[in-house]
């Protein structure tokens, strides 16, 4: 066919007819001058696609890597030039190190002008460059149906990840015929025969091994795959930073989070263990404890690695594996279940301490409940979210201290039920949640955010309210940034600076945008007022005043700061 027989369209049209053709249902954007042809594309679309209008690019960004996350499909966010894509940029950084798709389009200033740092210009290409898998500018409107299928193609392929387009606004305007292309396809390699072999021989040497599941490129039937294959070896398993939810932590075979606030004796069996198994994490600074725990490059004497990722550069990268195996998880995972399993008996006593451990790790008793009379005991809220909440209810969480109780109490069972950055974002939790509601209308939402966290994009509440989400968010308020707070009495006790906070009466600030809002100041209000959040058609914000001395789960900053002032003293 000649490109004449193909229907004559703007460049704004062909964009959205493509996102089309690659099963795009949401878009998250702020709306910007620079793509006003898009909006208006978008207008005649919105029984195929809804534009969820956000109240900052930073959120909806993040809004659509949650999206990612949830569906593996590349989230697509839309947002103006200069301000618009400086503001999204945090969102890119995430999905990078989430291994989420991600698709950012970027209104661009008319080409013409380019160079001259025109009204909010920036070259994309160079400021995402570092942060995306690929970023391109769209310069002729006859070439969107080939760039927007290959943006989709490197989003997903290989470890997933963040792709940009930018979109400058005269090519949004530009008349081409041209053809569509497919949906896009997957592309990830699978585990050769010999790999699987050796992988199988080592394990039948093992005496202390170890499955260490994380990264991204999962879907459901994998995570039931590496739990037969799990299973039928009676593994111990154990999850990277924040990939909670790869496998079900009321298993028998779950020993614990490779994660911050690690429980000290899973540490220990990371150290010990004879083969780590570690199937799709990065390895990363937290999985590694800062390259502590796992000795870079080569690990230590006696101690063996099976590295399986989907991108073959970053094998070997920082680990130097002893069976580096180029696979996708689902491949790698479906050939997993099909071995026969190693007949071996060695680890059991090893997996039976582990799994008690972790069971002691999420034990939570009165005693250890600080002030319980005078403010809220996050312990007992988590314990009673994961007594309360169903198997598939969705937990979205950003950065800060109040993460660890979550890390460390909740039991999360099923596939995709964690939305938490392992970039260790802040603000990512609410936007994370509504993206969630609007994927899963009938699953309970839980947001969960520190007094710190969640003013990064509190004012999305009105986002939840234009599109009636009733989620339910649990603000835990110390008054600080706690992370910061205690790492300063760490490192400089008692000169407190730059890390205390004047909130808001968050109850109050939910009631204004038309939510509801209550404040929780014992733990024993608690499961009253989170019923009736839960029976509520809208979103429901809790704050919880908790004790500002109960830094973590197990330590307090007022001993911190005695004990790092001591340590000081004696260096004098
Ligand atoms: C966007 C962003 N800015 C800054 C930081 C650094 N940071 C990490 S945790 C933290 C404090 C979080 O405070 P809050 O949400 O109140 O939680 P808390 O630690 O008090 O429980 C800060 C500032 C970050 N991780 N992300
Ligand atoms: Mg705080």
């Amino acid at each position: 066919m000649h490109s004449q027989d193909y229907p004559a369209r703007t460049g704004a049209r062909l964009l959205v007819d493509a996102l089309r053709v690659q099963g795009v249902d949401t878009i998250f954007c702020v709306p910007g001058e620079s793509y006003l042809s898009v909006l208006d594309a978008l207008r005649d679309a919105r029984d195929d696609i809804r534009l969820i209008v956000c109240r900052h690019e930073g959120a909806s960004a993040n809004m659509a890597v949650a999206y990612g996350k949830l569906t593996g499909t590349p989230g697509v966010c839309l947002v103006t030039r200069g301000p618009g894509a400086t503001h999204a940029s945090v969102g890119v950084h995430t999905a990078k190190q989430d291994s989420t798709p991600l698709l950012l389009l970027i209104g661009q200033i008319e080409r013409e002008f380019a160079g001259r740092e025109a009204f909010q210009e920036i070259d994309y290409r160079f400021m995402f460059a570092p942060l995306t898998k690929w970023v391109a500018q769209i310069d002729r409107a006859s070439r969107v149906p080939e760039l927007v299928s290959r943006a989709f193609q490197t989003a997903v392929s290989g470890r997933p990840g963040p792709v940009a387009l930018a979109l400058p606004e005269d090519m949004l305007t530009e008349i081409a015929s041209v053809a569509a292309t497919r949906h896009y396809e997957v592309v990830r390699a699978h585990p050769g025969t010999s790999d699987l072999h050796r992988l199988i021989v080592m394990l039948a040497g093992a005496q202390r091994p170890l499955l260490l599941l994380g990264g991204g490129g999962w879907d459901q039937n994998a995570c039931v795959d590496i739990a037969k294959f799990a299973e039928a070896n009676r593994l111990p398993t154990a999850v990277a930073f924040r990939s909670q939810d790869l496998f079900d932590n009321r298993n028998e075979l779950y020993v614990g989070h490779v994660g911050l606030g690690i429980n000290s004796s899973l540490a220990q069996c990371v150290r010990d263990a004879d083969l780590l198994l570690v199937v799709g994490p990065r390895l990363s600074e937290v999985t590694t404890g800062g390259y502590e725990l796992l000795k870079v490059p080569g690990l230590k004497e006696g101690q063996q690695l099976v590295h399986v990722h989907a991108d073959p550069d970053e094998l070997c990268r920082v680990y130097q594996a002893d069976l580096p195996i180029n696979a996708g998880m689902a491949a790698f995972a479906a050939a997993a279940r099909r071995l026969d399993p190693v007949k071996s008996t060695a680890w059991h006593s090893w997996l039976g301490a582990a799994r008690q451990s972790y069971l002691d790790h999420i034990t939570v008793s009165d005693q250890g409940s600080y002030n319980s009379k005078r403010f809220v005991d996050m312990s007992q809220v988590v314990a009673y979210l994961r007594e309360r909440l169903p198997a598939d209810a969705i937990i979205a969480n950003g950065a800060g201290n109040y993460t660890t109780w979550i890390h460390r109490f909740y039991q999360y069972r099923t596939f995709r039920t964690q939305l938490a950055p392992t970039s260790g974002a802040m603000g990512y939790g609410l936007p994370a949640a509504i993206a969630a509601k609007l994927r899963y209308p009938g699953r309970i939402v839980v947001a969960v955010a520190g007094d710190g966290c969640f003013l990064m994009y509190g004012q999305e509440l009105a986002t939840a309210m234009k599109y009636s989400l009733p989620i339910i968010i649990l603000v835990v308020n110390n008054c600080m940034y706690g992370t910061i707070r205690m790492h300063q009495e760490r490192n400089y006790p008692g000169r407190v600076y730059g890390t205390d906070l004047v909130n808001p009466d968050f109850a109050a600030f939910a009631q204004a945008f038309g939510a509801k809002g209550e404040i929780v100041k014992r733990t024993e209000d608690f499961p009253a007022v989170f019923e009736k959040a839960l029976a509520a058609e809208a979103p429901y914000l809790i704050e919880l005043r908790v004790d500002p001395d109960v830094i973590t789960p197990s330590s307090r900053l007022s001993e911190i700061t005695l004990q790092s002032t001591a340590h000081a003293d004696r260096k004098d």
